[in-house]
């Protein structure tokens, strides 16, 4: 699973990112280096399976704080899209190319409205419900332009050798991971007519628009709420924009206060509704992090940041925690308490996780255990978040 953050230039991505990906290193156990400056790792919160059986967990990957877990997720911060991007204007289409990879995109909106479209400071504001509808518009267009590459010889090829139409869509979005099946069931409830080379162009943006919502599906991060006149700006874009999940953050806040906890300044965990000052600071740290207290932290019940990513993967995406475990022991062969928890989409079965373990687990399976009723499940039961289970299994 792969999350994009997208939006124009200076909205606040790089922040974000930055913020996102910086948790301890040391404690979040990474054995290995990410190549691309631009990809890390954050980290989605769930409560820990480990305070329900009185234990103190060791992850492997990501970490546990007072009982909360937090499991990795990679996240990407894309160079700012600017209006025309997907015509090549301004870092173009390299960037685009960078989303095609992501299951999910943030689209991190400048809620204090005091940056244009281009990302530069401007008197007198600047109307951010605009950046909602110019952001996906580039998006769309530039989808488009990928079916529409030699769309008319190929719509033609498919129609004289009777290719079914779900068929030729599936060929042409493969780039997006649009499935022959999933091009069954779009086209299916669009209703276009037999002959693709009448469909319309209106026709053909619905079925983009479709195809971006299914597989690219966008969460608003309305970002600078420590800003004044954010909050208005809060309240407009939700108005406007009724079916969005819009997360009030502040990535500038969240990355001050992961840095002053990673230096045992102040008592915080990514989440947190509130902080405390435990280290010796300067008038200066002191009066920020009051500022970030007062303004941020007290008036949205946090920083919003991991309230973000926790949305876009457990709501938007739909995805669930598991942990393996035992009936017997917790730990594996090295004495680590649950080193493990998987991220699996929601409605998965037994079965399912055992394949995602290992498909010799899936295909030996047995039964699977409840590890905390201790009942037993069947291939086709279907878990729920936070669930420990342990598969028995033939190989
Ligand atoms: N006040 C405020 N400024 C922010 C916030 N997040 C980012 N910024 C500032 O906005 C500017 C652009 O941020 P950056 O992350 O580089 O934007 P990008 O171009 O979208 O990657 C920088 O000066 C940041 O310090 C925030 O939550 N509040
Ligand atoms: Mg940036």
């Amino acid at each position: 699973m792969l999350v994009g953050i997208v939006g124009k230039p200076n909205c606040g991505k790089s922040t974000l990112f930055k913020s996102i990906t910086l948790a301890n290193i040391l404690i979040a156990n990474y054995p290995f280096a990410t190549i691309d400056p631009n990809k890390g790792f954050g980290h989605v919160s769930v409560p820990c399976a480990d305070k329900d059986f009185n234990v103190q967990c060791n992850p492997r990957v990501g970490f546990c704080k007072d009982h909360v877990r937090f499991v990795p997720v990679e996240v990407i911060d894309v160079a700012g899209l600017v209006p025309g991007a997907h015509e090549g204007k301004g870092l173009g289409n390299k960037f685009l190319d960078d989303l095609n990879h992501a299951d999910a995109l943030i689209h991190v909106v400048d809620a204090s409205g005091t940056t244009n479209e281009r990302g530069e400071p401007i008197e007198g504001g600047h109307d951010p419900l605009k950046d909602v509808e110019f952001l996906e518009d580039e998006i769309n267009q530039w989808m488009k332009g990928i079916l529409m590459k030699a769309w008319e010889r190929a719509a033609r090829a498919a129609q004289q050798t009777h290719l079914e139409p779900f068929k030729l869509i599936a060929k042409q979005m493969g780039a997006f991971d649009v499935t022959e099946d999933l091009a069954k069931e779009l086209l299916k409830k669009l209703n276009f007519g037999p002959e693709i080379t009448k469909w319309t162009d209106d026709e053909i943006m619905t079925l983009i628009k479709t195809i971006r919502q299914t597989t690219k599906p966008i969460i608003i991060a309305a970002n600078k709420m420590d800003l004044p006149g954010a909050d208005v700006n809060l309240a407009r874009l939700k108005e406007a924009y009724p079916g969005y999940a819009i997360i009030p953050i502040s990535a500038e806040s969240e990355l001050a206060l992961r840095e002053a906890a990673n230096k045992s300044l102040v008592s915080y965990k990514p989440g947190d509704d509130t902080f405390e000052i435990i280290g010796a600071l300067s008038d200066a740290q002191k009066k920020g992090l009051e500022y970030i207290k007062s303004h941020v932290v007290e008036k949205y019940k946090g920083t919003g940041v991991q309230v973000l990513l926790n949305t876009a993967v457990f709501e938007m995406l739909k995805y669930m925690a598991i942990f393996p475990g035992g009936v017997n022991k917790l730990a594996d062969s090295n004495g680590n308490v649950l080193p493990d928890c998987f991220l699996l989409r929601q409605g998965s079965t037994a079965l399912d996780f055992a394949a995602s373990i290992h498909t010799d687990l899936a295909q030996g399976f047995i039964r699977a255990i409840d590890v905390r009723t201790k009942k037993t499940l069947g291939k086709e039961h279907v878990l729920k978040n936070c669930d420990v289970v342990e598969i028995i299994s033939s190989k």
